[in-house]
Parts: C-alpha cells; sequence; structure tokens
C-alpha cells in the first residue's frame, strides 16, 4: 500500500487550498513554490506514486489530465504563446512528492529544457 502525501490532503481539502479544477478523476491547484508566472499542479484523485505505477486502468485518468491542462492553459490566458507539461518520476527525475502530478508551466518563455 502506497504511503499518501500532502497532495491527498489538498485533493479531500483537509489543507485549505484553492482548486482550480476539481472533478472525479483529477484535482488541479497552484504550485506552492511556483518556477513561472502560471505553475499548476495536475494530480489524479486516486494515489499513483510514480509513473512507474501506471497501469492501463489508469488511461482515462492521464487522458484527463491533459485536457484538464488544456482547459486551465486557456483560462490562465497562456495557451496562444504556449506552455509546457512535465511530470518527474524517481530521484533522477527530480520527483519530490510520491503522488504523480504533471506540472503546467507557462506564463513567459521557458527556455531549451527543465522546469
Ligand atoms: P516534483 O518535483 O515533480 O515532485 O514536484 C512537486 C511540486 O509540488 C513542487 O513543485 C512543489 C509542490 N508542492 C509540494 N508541497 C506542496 C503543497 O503542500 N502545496 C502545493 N500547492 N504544492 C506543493
Amino acid at each position: 500500500m502506497a504511503e499518501e502525501t500532502i497532495f491527498s490532503k489538498i485533493i479531500r481539502q483537509e489543507i485549505p487550498t484553492e482548486l482550480l479544477f476539481q472533478d472525479d478523476l483529477v484535482t488541479a491547484f497552484r504550485d506552492i513554490s511556483p518556477r513561472a508566472p502560471s505553475h499548476i499542479l495536475i494530480v489524479p484523485n486516486k494515489l499513483i506514486p510514480t509513473v512507474n505505477d501506471v497501469t492501463e486502468d489508469d488511461e482515462l485518468t492521464l487522458g484527463r489530465m491533459i485536457t484538464v491542462a488544456k482547459k486551465l492553459a486557456k483560462e490562465e490566458g497562456i495557451d496562444e504563446n504556449g506552455y509546457r507539461l512535465i511530470m518527474n518520476c524517481n530521484k533522477h527525475g527530480g520527483q519530490e512528492v510520491y503522488h504523480i502530478h504533471m506540472h503546467l508551466l507557462g506564463g513567459q518563455p521557458l527556455g531549451p529544457m527543465l522546469a
């Protein structure tokens, strides 16, 4: 059984956090340490520790994460200029929170790579 992270508490609204989106599959909120003018995290409601733990059963959820990212990018007004979606996996990928999440970054030119 995977250990819960702070994200499970945010999803359940046990810690006051402004949710930008929530439905039956995913939740989105602003990153606590923004690395761009728009820095949003889109997370599955279900605890999946790393991308290595994703299964075919999660395909709908992973797809929803992207359509929600697209919707939020439009709401943030960063869709036309562009943005970056990032998922970090494990230590070398720079993953800090072991509940998979997609970073949506934009609002300025982001350079060649990295979050
Ligand atoms: P990663 O390195 O991909 O695991 O990114 C984890 C991100 O989660 C990092 O950018 C900071 C953010 N984060 C960590 N704890 C919290 C929190 O309690 N609230 C919010 N909003 N973001 C958090």
